[in-house]
């Protein structure tokens, strides 16, 4: 017996499709806000190759040579995260990059004539650079508009070691799971070439990445990783939101406690974070 295997049930769809509907139900990802890419092995494309069209390609702004054959599953530009379970082949898209690396083929999805995000430049130029610090190892790079460390880049001083001192003191588990620390940069117009290479260049040293007034980027080996990585942060931002909101924190974590959770933990913390004495809102 010939079993048709049907992409809608892979694992990689059915895992774009609890992310994204996470992400909507959080309140990360309002209208068409928010993209995700997955990066997929020969492997995982392997069983569904053959049946897939691939008859159509969207332009990469930027050439990505050094990308050229990968494959990725990546959401729709303008499609809403709160639809892709509707209707995963309609807002999202299998794509591999083209040899020269100015291009991606559309292998699969993109049902009803879309293409890949706006944020296109952003994360593959973030998938580039991912790739080479983690050995291959990272995959996924997430987009969203978190609501509290979208708010907190409004009364923040946005240097990357104040941010993540700040977050780090607002919640025990985030150095553990954010060592590297949060990057940051001025506010730029998004879907640009210039806000992807200036993502790509915090992503070489952080696995969050603040985009000011806008939302957050986030990167991990699995859409669990990411997923749980943006949520922590968020979590320990939506504390400090109330803790701010409270007058300010009375008592907190210390240096000394960081370092103890450090090597308890078997993490190596962004130095310039641990030196930070107070971490300060904006103009203080
Ligand atoms: O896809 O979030 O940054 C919509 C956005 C752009
Ligand atoms: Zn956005």
């Amino acid at each position: 017996m010939i079993m048709t295997l049907h992409t809608a049930n892979s694992w990689f769809v059915t895992a774009m499709v609890k992310a994204t509907s996470d992400m909507w139900l959080k309140g990360w990802d309002e209208r068409n806000g928010g993209n995700v890419s997955l990066r997929l092995l020969p492997e995982d494309v392997a069983p569904y190759l053959a049946q897939w069209p691939a008859n159509r390609s969207a332009p990469i702004s930027d050439p990505l040579p050094e990308l050229a054959g990968q494959y990725y599953i990546v959401t729709g530009t303008g499609k809403y995260f709160r639809n892709v379970q509707l209707d995963p082949a309609a807002n999202m898209g299998v794509v591999q990059v083209a040899p020269d690396g100015t291009s991606v083929k559309i292998l699969w999805g993109f049902t009803d004539g879309g293409a890949p995000t706006s944020e296109l430049a952003s994360h593959l130029k973030s998938h580039g650079v991912r790739q080479k610090v983690s050995n291959g190892r990272d995959r996924v790079i997430m987009h969203c508009h978190a609501t509290n460390l979208l708010a907190l880049t409004y009364v923040l001083d946005l240097d990357p070691a104040n941010v993540t001192r700040a977050l780090w003191e607002s919640s025990t588990e985030c150095l553990v799971v954010f060592p590297q620390g949060v990057g940051t940069m001025g506010w730029l117009v998004p879907g640009t070439d210039t806000i992807g290479d200036a993502t790509a260049k915090e992503m070489a040293n952080h696995t969050l990445v603040m985009w000011p007034f806008h939302g957050i980027f986030g990167t991990g080996d699995t859409l669990d990783e990411a997923f749980g990585l943006i949520d922590t942060a968020e979590k320990a931002a939506e504390v400090l939101v109330k803790v701010v909101s409270m007058g300010g924190a009375r008592q907190t974590i210390t240096t000394a406690n960081l370092i103890d959770l450090a090597v308890r933990f078997g993490v190596e913390p962004m130095a310039e974070a641990m030196a930070v004495e107070n971490w300060r809102l904006a103009g203080k």
